[in-house]
């Protein structure tokens, strides 16, 4: 290959990477980013980690026995590195089996996770499309980052849960009073799924506050919100939120300063939610001193900022954080009926966004265009899951359980394919799903990196990274295409997820079925062109593929006028009807209350989480855990990196603590202590900060999961992986969604002896 200056792209940015002597020697940001993320800064470390998996692999027990023998040693057996041909030759058998005597729906492949930016290599794609050539596969719904979401929009406003919501420049002009539940911050918009081009979050929020916005952040951690916007911090109680919005709404109803023409017009079933409000159905009326109680956010400061928000241009932010907790879809439910109740839904300035801070691409202007992506075909089996019930799955097959109004059924699934993601990082109560990766015969994932996923596999092929590799990074809500040039000849004997896949078909007699006869460069090209036909309908002409991949990124241009979610429903109600039963904003759902379900009733209620502060389990374990989502890399990828590094304390993640909550532990900065509660223990470094209010921690996800006997479930963890505390329950039986966000525990320093953590090296012996 040519030594020179690239284009490439990340989830976490765009950057240009320099060769010499066929090695990555400089990575820098893409020059139309006037706000790169630090991020960047770990590429050379990624290509080159130590962590790469050199060769395929296989688990030594199954590679004695053959499949399904003692998987009680997933992570703890040692692996056998074999050929490449033997391990497509091990891999097609072993698929052919399953179909054979269980079918199609016994293979698990919804594989949940991020990948990389690159859209044709992107590998959670490229399994699926493989598996559905090859008949099917039980697949994941929804995703871990916004499942409540996905399920209750639908039935409020009659969107899905990535909206769109309305653009950062409208509520730059026009908004005077931004109220941010879950904080509206800079740690968690460094990333976009397919990459960001521009940071625009980084962009718009200083001119926000340079047009005089005032941001009330309620969150438990108060650098959520950049320092510059000067936010009024509400340090709630985790959990709380749905209680502070229903005193607000109390308040509004008590001074008459709801807009009963809005509700009338757009919305339905406020009555019935008012008689609940009001305390009319279970003499609870949900004042601003009932919501103090319970969010120990005072009562004068709820009734003033719902006098303020009916006085001013309001827009109301939900973080996806709020829902990934107990019956998190009331976050969302109550967020849009507070914003209905305030009627100016629709105009500029004004209204409701449930990801404003947690991804790039919330407020971004840009087109409505669809970037370049792979298609995956059709699934025959129409075997699928909530996403994040996979223990449950793998523990009960045959198993009924709720879901969105329908009664379904758990698979028996007797293979998992993982290919771009790392249910080890990203699953719930960790020890509960290592008794669950016992169940399957047979575990396959394709990995670039000695992830805790790829470690607790029986056969593992190593994938490249995409900077061996040319691909397009694109997001639909960002303003770039990059053209994400292969840097580098893959190292060691990686290979494609692409070429991987079309081997394994070929040995099953479907290369053709899955490549249609194209290599990656043909592919590249036609999702391009496919992506720009699209843009062409709507009067947008791109450049052809060859200008793009020489110029090596593609700028779509700004909007014109800022995006207002929900103008046209506004202006037009009978013409532009939401997509839900009414065609209006439903604040009471026919359809979720005929599904009679205690935890998800017709309205949004304030239903007490199983785990917070203000249950008798704080007695024991009285400390809320935020796990949410790491400064310094993308979930845990990156953890080796040494920006990542950089943060450890002791080697370990840092778990944030108040001062008072340190003190009465005896607890310093720098301190190795032990966090635990029922479902496990870890090991982190104490950093002891104001930021985070009292009887709250936060420990960041992304520690790769370094249990102290590796494969024994309840053995010590010493890393800082927090999934081992957090509950594996669903949100309710409406979405099933992951609920990390609602965790108790207790924290005490560590004594005895000191554990090493080993999980950044690569295993023994291999
Ligand atoms: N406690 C707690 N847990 C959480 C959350 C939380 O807030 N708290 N958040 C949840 C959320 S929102 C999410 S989205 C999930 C994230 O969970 P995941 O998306 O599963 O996490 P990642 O670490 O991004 O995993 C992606 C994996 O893909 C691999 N990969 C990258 N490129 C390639 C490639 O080209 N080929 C192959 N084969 N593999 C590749 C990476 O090495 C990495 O291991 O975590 C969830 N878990
Ligand atoms: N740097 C970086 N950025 C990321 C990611 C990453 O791994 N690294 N992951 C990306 C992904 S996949 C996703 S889905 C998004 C997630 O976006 P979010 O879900 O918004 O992210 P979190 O960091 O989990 O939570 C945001 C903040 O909400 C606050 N919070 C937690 N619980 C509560 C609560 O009950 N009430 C209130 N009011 N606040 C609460 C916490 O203090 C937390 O810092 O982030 C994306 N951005
Ligand atoms: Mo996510």
């Amino acid at each position: 290959m040519k030594n020179g200056t690239r284009m490439h792209s990340s989830h976490w940015g765009a950057f240009q990477g320099t060769t010499q002597d066929g090695k990555l020697v400089d990575v820098q940001p893409f020059c139309k980013d006037e706000y790169p993320s630090p991020i960047i800064g770990s590429i050379k470390d990624a290509l080159y980690s130590e962590c790469r998996i050199h060769q395929p692999m296989v688990r030594k027990s199954w590679f004695d026995n053959g499949y399904g023998a003692n998987t009680e040693k997933r992570g703890a057996d040692p692996f056998i590195a074999i050929e490449w041909d033997q391990a497509i030759n091990l891999v097609v058998a072993e698929l052919s089996r399953v179909q054979k005597c269980h079918g199609n729906e016994a293979i698990f492949g919804g594989s949940y996770g991020w990948s990389s930016a690159g859209r044709f290599h992107h590998a959670k794609t490229q399994l699926k499309r493989f598996l559905n050539v090859f008949g099917g596969f039980t697949d994941q719904v929804h995703s871990y980052s916004n499942a409540a979401g996905h399920a209750i929009l639908p039935h409020v406003v009659g969107q899905g849960g990535y909206g769109p919501f309305s653009s950062w420049d409208g509520i730059a002009q026009h908004c005077e009073l931004f109220v941010a539940f879950g904080g509206v911050g800079l740690k968690n918009t460094q990333v976009e799924p397919g990459g960001a081009g521009e940071h625009a979050t980084h962009k718009w929020l200083p001119m926000l506050r340079k047009n005089g916005v005032r941001f009330v952040s309620v969150t438990p951690c108060q650098d959520d919100t950049a320092d510059y916007l000067k936010a009024e911090w509400w340090p709630a109680r985790p959990n709380s939120d749905v209680a502070i919005m229903l005193g607000l709404a109390h308040t509004l109803v008590k001074n008459r300063l709801h807009n009963r023409a809005f509700l009338n017009k757009y919305c339905v079933g406020f009555d019935k939610f008012s008689s609940y409000l009001m305390g009319h159905t279970d003499n609870v009326p949900k004042t601003a001193e009932w919501a103090a109680k319970i969010s120990e956010i005072p009562a004068p400061k709820i009734r003033a900022l719902a006098i303020e928000m009916a006085n001013k241009n309001t827009v109301l932010g939900c973080a996806y954080a709020l829902q990934r907790a107990d019956h998190g879809e009331q976050a969302y439910w109550m967020t849009i009926t507070l914003a209905a109740m305030l009627g100016r839904i629709g105009l500029p300035g004004n209204g409701f966004g449930c990801g404003y801070g947690s991804m790039n691409g919330y407020g971004n202007p840009h087109l409505n265009l669809p970037a370049p992506t792979m298609s995956i075909g059709d699934n025959p089996t129409k075997s699928y899951i909530p996403v994040a019930r996979i223990a449950d799955m793998l523990l009960n097959p045959g198993a009924r359980y709720d879901f969105n109004g329908t009664q379904r059924k758990y698979p028996h699934v007797r293979l998992v394919y993982w290919c771009g993601g790392n249910p080890f990082h990203h699953h719930q109560d960790l020890n509960r799903l290592l008794q669950a990766w016992r169940k399957p015969e047979t575990i396959i994932v394709h990995e670039p990196w000695w992830t805790s996923t790829a470690r607790h596999a029986d056969i593992i092929l190593p994938a490249t990274s995409t900077m061996e590799r040319n691909d397009i990074g694109a997001s639909g809500r960002d303003r770039f295409w990059i053209a994400m040039q292969k840097l580098v000849e893959p190292l060691h004997q990686a290979r494609n997820d692409f070429d991987i896949f079309s081997d394994i078909a070929d040995g099953l007699g479907l290369r053709n079925n899955f490549t249609e006869g194209r290599n990656e460069q043909d592919w590249i090209k036609k999702i391009y062109d496919i992506a720009c036909q699209k843009a062409a309908k709507q009067g947008i002409t791109f450049p052809n593929f060859d200008d793009f991949w020489s110029r090596g990124f593609l700028e779509i241009p700004a909007p014109d006028r800022p995006f207002v979610a929900m103008a046209d429903f506004r202006s037009n109600p009978s013409k532009f009807k939401r997509k839900t039963p009414s065609g209006k904003i439903e604040i009471f759902s026919e359809t979720i209350d005929s599904f009679g379900y205690d935890d998800c009733p017709g309205h949004p209620t304030w239903l007490e989480p199983t785990e917070w502060l203000g249950s008798k389990l704080a007695e024991e374990f009285p400390l809320h855990m935020v796990s949410n989502q790491p400064r310094s890399r993308l979930h845990a990828q990156l953890d080796y990196s040494k920006i990542s590094q950089a943060t450890k304390i002791t080697g370990r993640e840092p778990v944030r603590i108040n001062p008072e909550d340190a003190a009465s532990r005896a607890i310093q900065t720098g301190d190795v202590v032990k966090v635990f509660n029922n479902r496990g223990a870890i090991l982190a470094g104490a950093l002891i900060c104001a930021s985070i209010r009292p009887s709250v921690i936060e420990l960041s996800t992304g520690a790769w999961y370094d249990p102290l006997v590796p494969g024994q479930p309840g053995t010590l963890e010493v890393h800082g992986n927090p999934n081992v505390l957090t509950p594996d329950r669903g949100t309710s039986k409406l979405a099933q969604g992951p609920t990390a966000h609602s965790t108790l525990v207790q924290v005490e320093k560590f004594v005895g002896t000191m554990p090493s953590v080993t999980v950044l090296k690569r295993p023994a012996g291999v």
